[in-house]
């Protein structure tokens, strides 16, 4: 643990010292707060200099195996969230993309929690009780359950500011109408009324701040409007994939390796449904009404 506290203090983390090199190569993920830091070094590029990126690999398979035991032992202060179960299927996770906007900002943060599916075909009374909207996500911290992804996603920022994940606010509203032009597209029957068109503006400038200041909306590290971002561009991808056979297109490169960044992140490959399919049977019934 010693290791630990050096490498969280060492000032220059991005620029490797010979120091912070042999704090990096004798750390020990054994505990959350080191699994913070490993994931530190890990970001800024330290343990890829320092094991290459085959042992990089196998450490963080390593750093994984941690991460869920230490969930086990840390079950006792893990955070209860109420989240979409998947559409005819209670018992997995479902399709809501602000629900996964929670588990993705848990992830991120390394926090604990604890998911309780719900099944808003049929809400428990439990549920309406502490969510009288009938909504998810709810989450429930200092004993109270707070509704709502974007007031969650903030007490989380205050609770737990580390890693930091602010986005500022210049940026913040970047993409923020993709998911609202992608649903109009979704359901539409005629090629020509202009919905597709309305998404493309909207990729188009995503793909045009992306090339400026990638690969994440705000540079080089992830933060809240990606985690916003990414299950409305999962669901994009599925659903217009399945509804409509259409894909973003090809010459809008930096939106499609920006998806493919986010899909593949290890936080995000933990909290999505399990199976496109649910996806799929949760807008079923939109684009089919
Ligand atoms: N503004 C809310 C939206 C939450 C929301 O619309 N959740 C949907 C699932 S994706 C829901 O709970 N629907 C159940 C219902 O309305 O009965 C947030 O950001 O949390």
């Amino acid at each position: 643990m010693a290791m630990v506290s050096m490498l969280g203090k060492a000032p220059t983390l991005g620029i490797a010292s010979t120091s912070s090199l042999t704090v990096a190569k004798n750390l020990r993920c054994d505990s959350l707060e080191s699994l913070v830091l490993y994931r530190r070094a890990f970001n800024c590029g330290l343990l890829t200099q320092l094991f290459g990126e085959r042992g990089v690999r196998s450490r963080v398979l390593l750093q994984k195996r941690k991460i869920a035991s230490t969930r086990i032992v840390s079950m006792a202060e893990a955070l209860d969230v109420c989240v979409k179960a998947a559409t005819g299927v209670p018992d997995k996770l479902g399709d809501c993309p602000f629900s996964q906007r929670v588990l993705l900002t848990l992830e991120e943060k390394q926090v604990p929690y604890n998911t309780k599916l719900i099944d808003t075909s049929n809400k428990p009374d439990w549920f309406l009780q502490i969510s009288p909207e009938g909504k998810v996500p709810v989450l429930k911290i200092d004993d109270k359950w707070v509704p709502d992804s974007d007031v969650i996603t903030q007490i989380l920022e205050e609770k737990y500011p580390e890693p930091p994940l602010a986005t500022p606010p210049e940026k913040a509203t970047v993409g923020s109408k993709i998911f609202s032009t992608f649903i109009p597209f979704l359901k539409s029957k005629d090629p020509n009324d202009g919905t597709e068109q309305a998404l493309l503006n909207e990729l188009r400038a995503l793909d045009e701040h992306l090339k400026d200041n990638g690969p994440f909306i705000n540079g080089e590290k992830i933060s809240a409007v990606d985690i916003s971002l990414a299950p409305k561009l999962y669901h994009l991808k599925v659903a217009l994939g399945h509804f409509k056979k259409w894909s973003v297109p090809e010459e809008l490169t930096y939106v499609r390796d920006y998806m493919e960044t986010l899909f593949s992140r290890e936080s995000f490959l933990r909290t999505s449904a399990p199976d496109e399919q649910y996806i799929i049977a949760g807008w079923f019934p939109k684009v089919n009404p």
